[in-house]
């Protein structure tokens, strides 16, 4: 829940041009240069330029962090008509900290101006690593701090590692409007340790970020911290011997083509691809060519916010309740990717430039990686049993991936488009549990049943208290164009008609959603499905109105905390697996702009007014998520978990568009092989 101390999210604006030329790559070249598509990220000049003129403004100076500079998208409409080549405008959206005070500004960089400068009183962004930063070095340097340490029986203090992480928001607690962040500490005497594994139980300074004052140490019983066993790898668990190489190789060369900062085209598929400090990933303008029309599907597409709070009601745990997106940014805790490991060795690996808290840039190397791969699966396949003819086709499909560390979690957010028409969104999440040490070495110890009341043991004195991971995707789907329609069919059972051989069926009863809201599964069905259709065209052959559905797959847990519990108060997408509401350009953040210091934002004050999303431009918002019960095997790594949801076509096409595949790599059709 915190950037590791030796990561530099603030380079200087000279370093960064070092350090991009240094490793210059095609892609962080495309970011240096000027761009040359309406959703590009802003490039390295633009994020100079924009500071620069707040500067010269009189509304930025040496002191100022920049927790937010990225680019204010054209209105829709201009974008959609906009042809490559023709000249376009550029608006940064930049959001300002100094003492202790938000603003917000917009500056047109075609235009050299300052459009607008807006105080935000009580708004906290995310937390930037100065203030991290320092709320570790207050904590370390506060004589309460030092005391609790030693009767904790911790001597040498520069074995003692602090991480602070967003403090939740409990009004109640009256710290007001003070930017809080609540350090924990762990020990470290042991290297092999990953940071987090072996905490100091029950110590917690309460720090205000801004000001470096420590307001409280809070102090439990000490809980000894044992010589647990260490962590993961070679030089903690001795490695098995190694496998013959299983490869996923594209001997003939990719089929992938990249271009600008980053459009990308892999079979039928085109889209858009930005970074952004926030939601990591931001895909944009994802289209099908079908018969030569580039038809749309997804006018843009990403994590919008994510909540992972914890149930334990210790005080050292209460507060954990994190919003991952809107807190800390999973743009700028992206992690670089391992060659061959994180990704296939063929992928694409994409190094990508970030907006500095300084107002410069960062790099982030190999941040970003798209590869194609065979599944080893069919994409389909029928052995005909009248002619014996097998006939059947490899499935290889198209990853964009990124993997945010936000602390202890490694979250693997994939987007894989496939040749069937559909986008799969998969989540997996690894890295490892957060734990607390206990007094219990096993379960037949005597302390056992009260140190697994909120937990599991996953090894000896360590539990990881039991919690949940809950991502909004927010979803801008354009089904051949933003006026669509939603649609749920509900498979209704009932009688059979008078007559039939049969006593019952189930037909399906297709209700249009008029207003914007949640969806809310109707009882005494059997399942519905969601969709959205352009009701202003038809397909040539069928004559139906093309369509799109949002599948479920794995990960539909929701939320089991009411709405008024004041973790959840901020965290309301969690409770509602899909939210509708009608496109607005700044509706951007499923529990709001500023969640750190707010409730009740975003996606319930997103529909208070219930607007029309009949033939109009609707928004879907998809919760995905698991609670996540806690066991043994998640330890000493958590093996990787998957979740994910499917963007499905449900009438968009007049028949499969896979059905063209070419065989290669497929069995030969021959009868001697296919009775094998
Ligand atoms: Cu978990």
């Amino acid at each position: 829940m915190f950037p590791i101390s030796s990561t530099c999210r603030h380079a200087i604006a000279g370093l960064a041009v070092a350090l991009v030329l240094a490793g210059a790559v095609p892609d962080t070249r495309a970011q240096m240069a000027d761009p040359v598509h309406p959703m590009d990220a802003l490039t390295y000049d633009e994020v100079n330029r924009t500071v620069a003129l707040l500067r010269e403004a009189g509304l930025a100076d040496d002191g100022t962090r920049f927790p937010v500079i990225t680019l204010k998208e054209m209105p829709k409409a201009e974008v959609l008509a906009w042809e490559p080549g023709e000249p376009f405008t550029r608006t940064a959206f930049v959001v300002m900290r100094e003492d202790g005070e938000t603003s917000e500004a917009v500056v047109d960089l075609t235009g050299g101006r300052i459009v607008s400068h807006e105080a935000r009183p009580g708004a906290q962004p995310a937390i930037m690593q100065e203030e991290w930063d320092r709320a570790r070095q207050a904590t370390k340097e506060d004589p309460r701090w030092q005391e609790a340490m030693r009767r904790h029986g911790i001597e040498d203090l520069s074995k003692v590692s602090c991480a602070p992480m967003a403090p939740g928001y409990f009004p109640e607690e009256g710290f007001g409007k003070r930017r809080i962040l609540r350090v924990p500490c762990f020990d470290q005497t042991i290297p092999l340790h990953p940071m987090q594994n072996r905490p100091i139980e029950g110590v917690l300074a309460i720090v205000d970020a801004d000001t470096g004052e420590v307001i409280d140490v809070k102090e439990a019983e000490p809980v000894v911290v044992p010589d647990t066993a260490p962590g993961y790898g070679p030089d903690a668990i001795p490695a098995r011997g190694p496998m013959k190489p299983v490869l996923n190789l594209t001997p003939g060369g990719s089929n992938i083509e990249l271009e600008g900062a980053l459009e990308v085209s892999w079979q039928d598929w085109s889209f858009h691809l930005r970074a952004d400090r926030r939601s990591g990933l931001i895909l944009s303008l994802a289209r099908f060519r079908d018969k030569g029309e580039e038809r749309l599907v997804a006018y843009q597409m990403a994590v919008s916010e994510m909540f992972v709070p914890y149930m334990d009601p210790d005080p050292a745990w209460a507060f954990r309740t994190y919003l991952d997106a809107g807190e800390f940014g999973l743009g700028y805790l992206i992690s670089s990717l391992g060659v061959g490991t994180d990704c296939p060795h063929q992928a694409y690996y994409v190094t990508l430039l970030f907006p500095s808290d300084e107002g410069g840039m960062f790099k982030a190397d190999r941040a970003l990686c798209i590869f194609e791969r065979n599944t080893g699966n069919p994409a389909w396949r029928h052995y005909d049993a009248g002619s014996g003819r097998l006939t059947s086709r490899p499935e290889v499909e198209l990853v964009v991936r990124t993997i945010p560390t936000i602390g202890n979690y490694d979250y693997i957010v994939d987007w894989v488009f496939t040749n069937r028409g559909s986008i799969k969104v998969n989540v997996g999440a690894t890295g490892f549990d957060a734990v607390k040490t206990v007094r219990s070495p096993d379960m037949e110890a005597e302390t056992a049943g009260d140190d697994t009341e909120f937990g599991a043991l996953v090894a000896p004195y360590v539990v990881a208290p039991y919690h949940d991971h809950f991502f909004s995707f927010r979803l801008d789907l354009d089904v051949d164009g933003p006026q669509n329609s939603f649609v749920r069919d509900l498979i209704v059972p009932e009688p059979a008609p008078a007559g039939s051989l049969r006593t019952s069926l189930w037909r399906l009863v297709s209700e249009p959603v008029g207003t914007e809201g949640r969806i809310v599964p109707t009882r005494n069905t059997h399942g519905e499905v969601w969709r959205l259709i352009n009701p202003n065209r038809r397909t040539a052959m069928l004559k139906g109105h093309p369509g799109y559905q949002i599948e479920p797959g794995t990960g539909n847990t929701l939320s089991s905390l009411p709405d008024n519990d004041p973790a959840q108060k901020r965290a309301q997408f969690s409770s509602t697996r899909l939210w509708l509401t009608r496109y607005k350009p700044d509706e951007l953040y499923a529990a709001g702009d500023y969640p750190m210091g707010e409730a009740d934002r975003g996606l319930p004050r997103f529909i208070d007014d219930r607007q029309s999303i009949e033939n109009a431009d609707i928004v879907a918002w998809y919760t995905l998520g698991f609670h996540h019960v806690t066991r043994p095997e998640d330890w000493p790594i958590l093996p990787t978990r998957w979740l994910g949801f499917t963007i499905r076509p449900m009438g968009f096409f007049d028949r499969d568009p896979s059905a063209d595949l070419a065989p290669e790599f497929a069995r030969p059709p021959s009868r001697e092989d296919a009775t094998q």
